[in-house]
């Protein structure tokens, strides 16, 4: 059965969703993907 896709997104669940630049599953900063799902540059 697929995953239920909610119309929510949610940061850190893996998925780039709605206006999360990014997701990277993690909430490490500095790796290109912000704790908040913003991309980062360098
Ligand atoms: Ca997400």
């Amino acid at each position: 059965m697929a995953i239920t896709v909610v119309n929510v997104p949610v940061c850190n669940d893996g998925l780039v969703e709605g206006s999360e630049g990014c997701d990277d599953q993690g909430n490490a900063a500095g790796d290109g993907c912000s704790p908040t799902c913003a991309v980062e540059v360098g």
